[in-house]
């Protein structure tokens, strides 16, 4: 059985400067996009600013520092459960029966590397004809007591998982750039990325990310294409992007490859 595995950057479902604002428009729109492909997907959806503000206030990437940071822990895992409420309506106005699965509850770090994750409830829902969508969330760790799971990291064990023929990552910009384009007229895309590319692009981020900006998070993108599935990254702000990729279509955007540089 083959599926997309797709992930909805905190950027494109929210406002990642204003903390706890939804994109209700986008949101609605990709959900209609992936349920119109009648491909059979895995979602996976960041945190944007329903878990970056106070993540990073709260220092919980950092691992467990003292007891306030417990009611941190309680915040941030209920404000991100708010924003997958939020997707999960998406999806049931665009009539794609979906079902919710959050780390917090069936994952386990290890010194803020993801490690664990119940990956037989996602075979048996999709099994089910029904889509499993998890996201970024706080989740218990061995060995710092609890940190930060990002989409990404899920997105890698899930690809380990269901080697998926189609990876898609929709971020609010056309792909990779050479510099940040929002900051940088000059910053050309990237439509090839590989290992080598890493060491030529900024780490920077404009807004609080405890988890790294797209650039960042690229790493775990080329570790994802080394598996040697179809990776890309797509603005999911354009309508209609995510729905020419998921049938296949060449689009404007990054295509990462793993294994060279
Ligand atoms: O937005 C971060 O996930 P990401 C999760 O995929 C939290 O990096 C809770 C900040």
């Amino acid at each position: 059985m083959s599926v997309a595995l797709i992930k909805l950057g905190g950027s494109v479902i929210t406002d990642k400067s204003r903390y706890r604002s939804f994109n209700r428009e986008s949101s609605d729109r990709l959900a209609r996009e992936i349920a119109s492909s009648g491909k059979q997907v895995i979602l996976v959806h960041g945190a944007g600013s329903f878990g970056h503000v106070l993540a990073s206030e709260y220092q919980l990437q950092k691992g467990y520092l003292d007891d306030s940071q417990r009611m941190g822990v309680a915040k941030v895992q209920r404000d991100v459960r708010d924003l997958n409420r939020e997707v999960m309506l998406s999806l049931d106005r665009a009539g794609m029966p979906s079902t919710s699965i959050p780390p917090g509850a069936c994952a386990l770090m290890e010194s803020g590397k993801l490690r664990r994750l119940e990956t037989d409830l996602f075979h048996r829902y999709l099994e089910l004809g029904i889509t499993p969508v998890t996201f970024g969330d706080v989740v218990l760790d061995s060995q710092r007591r609890f940190g930060i799971c990002s989409g990404d990291q899920l997105m890698h064990l899930l690809a380990r998982e269901f080697r998926p023929e189609l990876v898609v990552f929709c971020a609010d910009v056309d792909g990779i750039f050479t510099a940040d384009p929002n900051l940088d007229k000059g910053a050309k895309l990237i439509q090839e990325v590989d290992r080598s590319t890493l060491e030529s692009i900024p780490r920077t981020s404009r807004v609080t990310d405890v988890t790294g900006s797209i650039y960042g998070k690229l790493e775990s993108m080329l570790d994802i294409a080394e598996l040697g599935k179809g990776t890309m990254v797509i603005n999911g702000l354009v309508p209609g992007r995510l729905a020419s990729a998921l049938r296949g279509e060449k689009v404007k955007g990054s295509l990462v490859v793993g294994g060279r540089g």
